[in-house]
């Protein structure tokens, strides 16, 4: 098997936070780039649809508060499958609220803390989220990646290029910060997002779809391969494969596309 760093290069030796080194140890393992963004309301079909990809896809997405059955034991149940297969837990929570906050919000009925891996953060408030978050895992004994929103895909958000760059300024001076949200829709976007965020920090974009129609609400969509090229170590992938009717058969595709990619880059 292929050595993580032959695979990652200067990426692989310039990450230092373990959660960084364990998904791309585990992309390699995989060969896949894709992190699945497992947007479905039921425990039972969130379960059920790692079962069909998991051995496709290395790292989980999930939206706990979007559950309509959730109670911590049936939870229980998705991270079970997710670690059976495993698959980093990336809650993609978007914390924006004052550090002290941010720290309880880890905590509460879906006790965030205890079990993922990885968070999304707002940068909006300033970079004491980041240590609340990182409080709130330290309380818990547990260590834990925050990805900073230094991009969205939706259409006419409001994070302009300079709000991207103070995000970097925070992402930089953070050791709790693995990497940065990008714009998968957009090279252009993800190639200016690389040159600011050097090789000691990832970038993982949503905004992905291989067939890149126009998705629903405003959400915008490029290529898996061409955000890859363009600097994306992750690709998020959510309809295009939990939406699609072979979903093990789309999360293959998902995943060849990306780690092709990643050989070529
Ligand atoms: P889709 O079904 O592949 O469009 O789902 C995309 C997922 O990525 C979904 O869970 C969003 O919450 C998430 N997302 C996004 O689409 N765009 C962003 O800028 C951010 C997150 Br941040």
């Amino acid at each position: 098997m292929m050595q993580p760093e032959e695979a990652w290069g200067a990426r692989w030796r310039a990450c230092a936070h373990p959660l960084a080194h364990q998904y791309m140890g585990s992309a390699v393992q995989k060969q896949s780039l894709v992190v699945l963004a497992a947007d479905l309301p039921r425990v039972d079909d969130l379960v059920d649809l790692i079962a069909r990809v998991g051995s496709h896809v290395t790292a989980l997405k999930t939206h706990v508060d979007m559950v309509d059955d959730f109670t911590m034991d049936e939870w229980g149940r998705v991270i079970e499958a997710a670690r059976a297969h495993d698959l980093m837990l990336f809650e993609d929570r978007k914390f924006a609220d004052i550090g002290r906050v941010a720290q309880t919000q880890m905590g509460g009925l879906y006790d965030i803390r205890s079990w993922a891996d990885a968070v999304t953060a707002h940068s909006v408030s300033g970079p004491d989220v980041l240590d609340g978050i990182a409080a709130a895992w330290d309380g818990v004994q547990r260590i834990g990646g925050i990805l900073l929103l230094a991009q969205m895909s939706s259409r006419d958000n409001l994070l302009s290029e300079e709000y991207g760059n103070r995000t970097v300024e925070f992402g930089t001076a953070s050791p709790h910060v693995i990497g940065y949200i990008g714009n998968g829709s957009s090279p252009a976007e993800i190639e200016s997002l690389r040159a600011k965020a050097g090789d000691g920090r990832m970038i993982w974009t949503p905004g992905v779809n291989l067939s890149a129609a126009e998705g629903v609400l405003g959400q915008r969509y490029g290529h898996p391969s061409d955000a890859v090229r363009a600097g994306s170590d992750a690709v998020i992938v959510g309809s295009g494969i939990h939406g699609d009717e072979n979903p093990e058969e789309a999360a293959r595709s998902y995943a060849e596309a990306s780690w092709k990619a990643l050989l070529e880059r």
